[in-house]
């Protein structure tokens, strides 16, 4: 299996993430792609690729203009204004305030563009972002081009990001990216399983009106778990995409037996519509471990995952989500990809 994979996310450190009230060394760290690194080397997965330049013309397709400019001049712009920290949202425009638009003020900007403060933006998160999306296009176009799968190292995340708003340690949604490239590709029908333990909001919100682009998520049901608002199983569509969303929420306590039922469905979900590409969007927060998150899957469950996913048959490109039991991710990844090759020879 080729891994898609950039140095560059390095650029991406913030020292400061807002938990509890606290600025604490983000969950989101560059070590995290360490150690997955360092598990796929010692299970002898070492196709690594370095996927070259960032192609923007599909992530100006995908996204708003102003919220692109935004990304890319936020550090400079912060650091004009004389702000001397680094760049987290304090203001934002909620509830009843429908004519929000995007003010010229950076810090005003900031909120705008924001759907939580916890993740901030440093010098270098443009440049990381980007690479983090050319790790899933070129991912991407090897799967198009005929693989039956691939990794897309990807790091920051992508799935909470919509086409304007960053959060959730995301700026650009790769695993969206990943199922426009395969619809431009030639597959008529993608879908995106989205097994991180948080909802892909992001996702969703980009395919919710879309009949050519299914989307279902297993994650932490909103009442208890960020990104909160979005997420629940009346979720289902809208216009032209009703029907094309499916969502299992679960319980704090959800351990594989019953997570893996939610799989099954949701499979199920994806055979119905007729996929013929799919993109994972590959979190392993679910993990027992994991410091942010509440489900109790252990390492072997996720090579089980894995077995089930390469079952079910059809292209797949794997795009690197969430995860913060740092010295677990390598383990839990690489067996979602090991599981995967294995079902795929069943
Ligand atoms: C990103 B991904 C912790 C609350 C949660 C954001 C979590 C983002 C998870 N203080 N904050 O889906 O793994
Ligand atoms: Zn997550």
């Amino acid at each position: 299996m080729r891994i898609y994979y950039s140095e560059a996310h390095r650029a991406h450190f913030p020292q400061g993430e807002l938990h509890g009230g606290e600025l604490v060394t983000p969950f989101e760290r560059p070590s995290r792609i360490e150690y997955i690194l360092a598990r796929l080397r010692a299970r002898g997965m070492d196709d690594l690729h370095d996927p070259g330049e960032v192609d923007l013309a599909p992530i100006r397709a995908l996204c708003d203009a102003g919220y692109l400019q935004f990304l890319e001049t936020a550090w400079a712009e912060w650091t004009a204004e004389g702000f001397a920290g680094e760049i987290i949202a304090a203001s934002f425009p909620a509830r009843r305030m429908q004519s929000a638009r995007p003010p010229r003020n950076i810090d005003g900007k900031v909120g705008y563009y924001a759907l939580a403060s916890e993740t901030a933006i440093t010098a270098g998160t443009w440049q990381a972002a980007c690479a983090s999306a050319a790790c899933a296009q070129g991912a991407t176009a090897h799967v198009i081009a005929g693989a039956r799968c691939a990794f897309a190292l990807c790091r920051p995340p992508g799935h909470h990001a919509t086409a304007d708003m960053y959060g959730g340690y995301c700026f650009l949604n790769n695993a969206a990216l990943s199922a426009e490239a395969m619809r431009a590709g030639g597959a008529a029908r993608v879908a995106v399983l989205d097994i991180d333990f948080h909802h892909g909001n992001g996702t969703q919100d980009i395919f919710y009106d879309r009949e050519d682009v299914f989307f279902a998520s297993l994650h932490g049901a909103p009442e208890d778990a960020f990104p909160y608002y979005l997420g629940y199983a009346d979720e289902t569509g809208t216009g032209a995409g009703v029907g094309a969303t499916a969502n299992f929420p679960m319980p704090p306590g959800t351990d594989y037996p019953e997570w893996s039922l939610a799989l099954d469905d949701a499979l199920a979900r994806i055979r119905g519509f007729g996929a013929d590409g799919l993109v994972v969007s590959l979190g392993v927060d679910a993990y027992k471990e994991d410091p942010i998150s509440f489900f109790k899957l252990d390492s072997p469950d996720f090579f089980d995952a894995g077995r089930r996913i390469g079952a079910f048959g059809l292209p797949t490109v794997f795009c690197m989500e969430g995860g913060y039991s740092i010295e677990n991710v390598g383990i839990n990844t690489v067996n979602v990809l090991e599981g995967f090759l294995a079902g795929c020879a069943d």
